[in-house]
């Protein structure tokens, strides 16, 4: 099976949630808090798959007081999807997502405008343009850029086919070891014992680690 993990940026309600479940049909905003305000409070998995490849989608937040749930989540992007309103183009979010993201190294991006329906079709190529120059400006490897609108079920084809036509050698090979510590605990004689998952490259039994936060090498 080939993965890839594409995960979602942009500004709040610029209709990050609603283009996942257009594409798959998950709903991902499932919390009565997030029903009830309307917006997307935690990190969101589901997927896409077809015959040996399957789409892992991450969404994340736009709201700009949980920007720490949405770099969460961005830590395990193998492509961003950059996700644009074509009413209200960039907006803050969109530019503190990307700064962010490009921060963390992440390199792959794909350009969705969404809301495509809420302005004259005449005015979209100049909105594609408009918005596509900006996120050049970044260092990101533009994978393609489109329109969609979730009422235009064309248009979400569209962006499936695409999606399925990623090659996977786009996915990002990482050449270290990278350690996401799910429990901590301590034992006697033996000092912290953290257990978690791996991603990134392997290591090996006596393999050295050094943990950059504390600045110390790890035992055993
Ligand atoms: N007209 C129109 N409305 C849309 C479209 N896509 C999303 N919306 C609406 O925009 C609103 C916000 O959509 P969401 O998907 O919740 O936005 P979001 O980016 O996930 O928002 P946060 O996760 O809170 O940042 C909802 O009312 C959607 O129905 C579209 O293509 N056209
Ligand atoms: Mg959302």
């Amino acid at each position: 099976m080939n993965n890839y993990i594409i995960g979602t940026c942009g500004h709040i309600d610029h209709g990050k949630t609603a283009l996942i479940r257009a594409l798959n049909g998950y709903e991902g905003d499932t919390t009565k808090e997030e029903q009830q305000r309307g917006i997307t409070i935690d990190l969101s998995f589901s997927n896409l798959s077809k015959e040996n490849q399957n789409i892992a989608f991450i969404d994340v937040p736009g709201h700009e007081k949980l920007v720490k749930n949405m770099i969460a989540g961005a830590f395990s992007f193998d492509c961003v999807m950059i996700v644009v309103s074509a009413a209200e183009k960039i907006m803050p979010q969109t530019v503190e997502h990307l700064q962010i993201l490009s921060l963390l190294g992440v390199k792959n991006a794909i350009l969705t405008i969404t809301k495509k329906d809420l302005v004259e079709e005449s005015a979209l190529a100049s909105i594609i343009e408009e918005v596509e120059s900006f996120v050049k400006e970044f260092d990101f490897n533009i994978l393609f850029t489109t329109a969609v609108s979730i009422y235009d079920e064309n248009s979400i084809e569209k962006l499936k086919d695409k999606l399925f036509s990623l090659n996977a050698s786009t996915k990002v090979e990482e050449n270290f070891f990278r350690y996401y510590v799910d429990r901590i605990f301590s034992a006697q004689g033996a000092g912290t014992i953290v257990t978690g998952t791996v991603l990134g490259r392997p290591i090996k039994t006596d393999d050295k680690l050094f943990i950059c936060d504390i600045k110390k090498r790890s035992k055993g």
